[in-house]
């Protein structure tokens, strides 16, 4: 059902796709319990950062029946320190265990994950703790060298709805740590400040007193977005557990597979194409990488046996260039998906020679529609196709401006429609009205073409984002934080090409009239300086008198994008500046 915050699909749409089978009238807090009671001594994640309590060199392998007992008494803690349905909590936790304890105990309980990313720095976290009215907030002490408990202290002083920060990996400093957060049911009688008992002390599982439906929201997704503050993504437990499905199936993912985690595992592409959650789903085994580099993945491949991963295009790059000289097994590894951006025809084909495993392009996003090439397809069709929807009930428009569809083959605008695509963004209104159409169709921004096998080919983009290696930085965004400095006039940030990123960002910059000269390196720090995730800083600023005009006199970022790519800086090398942002 539609409510102000969060529009879906009209019943009619609804009622068919249950009809289709599609949605089955699943919640993720009943599919961990129903696998956990079919395989529970069955691995589902392995974390190689070991336990801090036991052996750190061990790595932990939490069973089934464990992840399932740990979702459990989490979500008893949680209930008991007032957290309930329909509460949100921001979840920003590196590849650990803890992350999928978290966010199962929230699934149970009804209250929803808000994704951020390990990236993320106070001005995101706070807008989302803030626009969600957050109640808490799930952090590791320390990762990558920042302290995210200084990020806490700053965003819990700001944000007066937060009432909880809970440290799910180290010292948790003045904070709470997660591990002190569950309750056995067998041991501690629950009360609910609001509602009173919740469970039986005897009982165990936990009984959650007005558990999530399946088409209640289950969590909040990041959009890379084009406005100036990321747009919020409500995902229902039917509509993601389909995906979930259908990806398993055209991946060939089932109980004997071994999903590496290598991507942030927040990010809706290695969450969900197929992804952890589709691991799970099949009773396969989830195993967390804590970087992506070949050094660390590498042996990770080899002692467990991965048979499945998912990396952006610049990351698949360093593989293909990395395993021939590896002195590591990676023979186990079937299927390497590459997505989030375009992959060039020419290091797709350098995969399968490179790694000995087939490729799968995939092209998805976060508001739902995922495309996949099939693991059958011709390899010409996998090196130069994004892929076909997952679903025979996915949508698939190619308009031009004025919306009119355009014949098989032309370069278009894509429109879709689906049964597990959103029919609008969280609490925002005036910008539904613009990306989506009156029936429901969700403007993609991106330029596709349709080949006569019913596969598209990513062509470009019509949305104002720079898509810099997978990760996506709305143009506006950044010119906002640039027109905050005081020395400047106006800014207007284009993607350029980048032999590793595909596209890093150009800020043109006007200094206003008697203003001190600047250098890029200043505006840089200042952008820096602003709290944002280090991968929006532009990577190249220059500072210009005027922009370039259309006929009209509007500012013509076509024009801006021409002038970065004729006047682009140096080719930087691997291991240069324009290395893979990690998240
Ligand atoms: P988001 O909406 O933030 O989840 O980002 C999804 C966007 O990433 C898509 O709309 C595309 O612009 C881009 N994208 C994802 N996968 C691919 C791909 N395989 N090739 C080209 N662009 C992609
Ligand atoms: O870029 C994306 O958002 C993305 C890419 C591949 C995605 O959301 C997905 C697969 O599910």
């Amino acid at each position: 059902m539609s409510t102000p915050e969060a529009p879906t699909w009209p019943e009619e749409f609804a009622a068919r796709y249950r009809e289709a089978g599609w949605w089955r009238g699943e919640t993720f807090g009943r599919m961990l319990r129903e696998r956990a009671a079919e395989h529970p001594d069955r691995i589902a994640i392995v974390d190689p950062a070991g336990d801090p309590a036991g052996d750190p060199a061990e790595p932990r392998r939490w069973t089934y029946g464990e992840l399932d007992r740990r979702a459990d008494r989490l979500a008893a803690g949680l209930l008991a320190r007032g957290i309930t349905k329909g509460d949100k909590v921001v979840v920003q936790l590196p590849n650990i265990a803890e992350f999928f304890e978290t966010v199962f105990a929230l699934f149970r309980i009804g209250a929803l994950p808000v994704f951020a990313l390990p990236a993320h720095r106070e001005t995101e976290i706070r807008y989302f703790c803030e626009f969600t009215e957050a109640a808490a907030y799930v952090i590791p002490a320390e990762d990558g060298g920042f302290d995210y408990r200084d990020l806490a202290a700053q965003v819990l002083a700001a944000v007066p709805t937060l009432r909880h920060v809970f440290v799910a990996a180290g010292d948790p400093g003045a904070f709470e740590a997660l591990s002190d957060v569950p309750v056995d049911p067998n041991t501690d009688p629950i009360t609910d400040p609001v509602t009173g008992p919740v469970s039986d002390p005897m009982s165990d599982p936990i009984t959650v007193p007005d558990p999530p439906g399946p088409s209640d929201l289950a969590f909040l997704q990041l959009s890379g977005g084009s406005t100036g503050v990321p747009k919020l993504i409500p995902r229902t437990h039917d509509d993601y557990i389909y995906s979930l499905r259908g990806s398993n199936e055209l991946c060939g993912v089932d109980a004997s597979s071994v999903y590496l985690v290598a991507l942030p595992a927040a990010h809706n592409f290695p969450l969900s194409s197929p992804g952890s959650l589709g691991a799970l789903y099949a009773g396969a085994r989830v195993v967390l990488c804590p970087r992506p580099a070949p050094e660390v993945a590498f042996p990770l491949i080899e002692s467990e046996g991965v048979t499945i991963t998912g990396l952006v295009p610049p990351l698949a790059l360093v593989w293909t260039e990395a395993a021939p000289s590896s002195t590591y097994d990676l023979s186990s590894l079937e299927v390497l998906l590459v997505g989030g951006a375009k992959f060039s025809e020419e290091a797709a084909r350098r995969v399968r020679p490179a790694l000995g495993c087939t490729l799968q392009q995939v092209f998805g996003m976060a508001e739902g529609l995922v495309n996949y090439t099939r693991l059958d397809d011709p390899d010409e069709t996998i090196v130069t196709t994004q892929g076909r929807p997952i679903s025979p009930d996915d949508e698939i428009r190619i308009v031009d401006d004025e919306d009119n569809d355009l014949p098989v083959g032309a370069r278009g605008h894509l429109l879709t429609r689906g049964p597990y695509t959103i029919r609008g963004y969280w609490k925002a209104p005036e910008h539904n009205a613009r990306s989506f159409t009156p029936d429901g169709f969700y403007r993609t921004g991106d330029i596709v073409r349709l080949t006569e096998t019913g596969h598209l080919v990513v062509e470009g983009r019509a949305k104002d984002q720079i898509n810099r290696g997978g990760e996506k930085i709305a143009a506006e965004e950044v010119e906002n934080h640039l027109l905050a400095h005081p020395s400047v006039h106006d800014a207007n940030v284009v993607a350029e090409p980048d032999p590793y990123l595909g596209e890093r960002t150009c800020a043109y910059v006007i200094l206003r009239a008697g203003a001190e000269p600047l250098k890029p390196v200043a505006v840089k720090k200042f952008v820096r300086g602003r709290g944002l995730a280090a991968y929006k800083v532009p990577d190249r600023v220059e500072f210009v008198e005027a922009f370039p005009q259309t006929g009209v006199g509007k500012i013509s970022k076509k024009d801006l994008r021409a002038a970065a790519s004729a006047t682009r800086a140096p080719v930087p090398q691997p291991g240069g500046p324009s290395q893979p942002t990690q998240t």
